[in-house]
């Protein structure tokens, strides 16, 4: 196992691979911005080294100045979080080349995935089901364009090889929209990625979106754990996510879980990812991989009863995956509510000082969060400020302890959407499981 690695990241994800170390006896060099220095992982880690201003691109998107914290403080490993530079191909690339471990996957396989065509073909090749459409990138040919629409189709779906998460993509209803949508969508994906390359898929109307969390070693064993549901979202921005989706079969779960873990030794794949799928009148469709740890993580975590980001951190000093598949048991249901620093009606960010706060308890609550009386939430970046993760024997019990876990939460001093998730676990469509990914947009009234 390392002896002392860098976080290069933030908040509540900082705090959770902080406490990884803790129980591995890993010493923590946590980085830092000049708005973070209060951040309560700073606080607790080793050593601590402030790398820039507060905008991140000053900081925690600084490639020279984490590689730098690293090489003054002797460390050997950087475990990169979500979001910022987590996939970032040239970053995991420089952090070996710098001669440490970079936690995640090498750097050709962040790539394969960025780019969603790449990934698309690695998963055909690999047998992983995908959205119908063949993946390859459209030719500067209307009547061929017209030719495969018409193949596959309508609704279609023009999306960008370098987009993913939502960005970059335009959905066609007619023939007469096509040529349009896919010379706007090149338009647009060439200022935005710096490449004008699209493909066409079938667009799914009503899809559910669950995903596939897997975790691979460096020996050629990968297994899975299970999936999550995350259909409850606004703007592709995630809300409440859950395990297991509800209504997956054990067979379903099975047969496309041992997909993707098969699909991870082909490519070598390294380390904990996350295969996305639309779901679809009991069909599975690939999206994208993503290939870091995700804010939802401990949905899985509960479930299962296995510890993904120390898993990580063994993964990355070559340790082998810790168990195998059949030693994976998936018990009772978690759900994860996203606590943000918004206003809960207009999701206008609401930055300021925690004047008072009581963390939530009992059996089966988890409360994943960086904030304490007094810290002030800064303007500078995402939202979040925490996650609240219910455990329970099924899932209207997950529910119940999720509903007593948030009436008891207070956070006083800032607006949270706390009243939304409220609303959202006395919803009776929630209740009942298995909405879209429209669903809550529909609830809200934004459509
Ligand atoms: C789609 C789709 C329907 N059909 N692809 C949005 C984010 C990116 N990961 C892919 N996305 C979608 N791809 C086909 N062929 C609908 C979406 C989509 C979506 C997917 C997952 C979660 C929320 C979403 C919200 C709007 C659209």
């Amino acid at each position: 196992m390392f002896d002392k690695i860098v976080i290069a990241n933030r908040g509540e994800i900082a705090l959770r691979i902080l406490r990884a170390c803790r129980e591995l006896g890993v010493k923590v060099v946590a980085v830092h911005s000049e708005a973070d220095r209060n951040l309560k992982h700073v606080r607790l880690a080793d050593e601590s080294v402030c790398i820039g201003p507060a905008p991140s691109i000053d900081s925690y998107l600084n490639i020279p100045a984490i590689i730098s914290a690293a090489e003054v403080t002797d460390a050997e490993a950087i475990h990169p979080g979500y979001g910022f530079l987590a996939e970032n191909a040239d970053f995991s690339e420089k952090v070996k080349q710098s001669g440490f471990v970079f936690i995640g996957p090498n750097a050709d396989t962040i790539r394969m995935m960025g780019d969603k065509i790449s990934a698309k073909k690695a998963m055909i090749a690999a047998g992983i089901p995908c959205v119908p459409g063949n993946g390859d990138p459209l030719p500067d040919d209307p009547e061929k364009n017209l030719k495969l629409a018409r193949e596959i189709g309508y609704p279609v779906i023009i999306k960008a090889a370098g987009g993913g998460g939502g960005r970059g993509m335009r959905t066609v209803h007619t023939e007469a929209a096509l040529v349009n949508a896919i010379n706007m969508t090149k338009a647009e994906a060439a200022s935005a990625f710096g490449n004008p390359t699209v493909y066409m898929e079938k667009f799914l109307e009503d899809p559910r979106h669950i995903e596939f969390q897997v975790i691979a070693d460096s020996h050629g064993n990968a297994i899975h754990l299970g999936e999550r549901d995350c259909s409850m979202q606004r703007r592709h921005q995630k809300v409440v996510e859950e395990a297991p989706a509800p209504g997956i079969t054990e067979e379903q779960r099975r047969q496309i879980g041992e997909r993707c873990a098969k699909a991870c030794i082909d490519i070598g794949y390294l380390g904990a990812g996350t295969f996305e799928f639309l779901y679809e009148k009991g069909e599975f469709y690939f999206i994208e991989m993503n290939t870091r740890v995700q804010v939802e993580h401990p949905v899985t975590e509960m479930v299962t009863g296995f510890d993904i980001v120390k898993e990580q951190l063994r993964i990355a000093a070559g340790e082998r995956l810790s168990i195998t598949q059949d030693q994976v048991k998936m018990t009772g249901h978690a759900i994860e509510c996203r606590l943000n620093a918004e206003d809960p009606r207009t999701f206008m960010p609401c930055p300021g000082t925690i004047e008072q706060f009581h963390m939530p308890g009992g059996p089966g609550i988890r409360c994943e969060t960086h904030i304490y009386n007094g810290y002030k939430v800064p303007p500078y970046y995402d939202s979040m400020i925490g996650k609240l993760i219910a455990h329970g024997e099924d899932r209207k019990s997950a529910i119940a302890r999720m509903n007593t876990a948030l009436s008891e939460i207070i956070i006083e001093g800032i607006k949270t959407n706390i009243p939304l998730q409220q609303e959202i676990m006395s919803d009776s469509a929630f209740a009942a499981g298995g909405q879209n990914i429209h669903y809550l947009e529909k609830k809200l009234g934004l459509y």
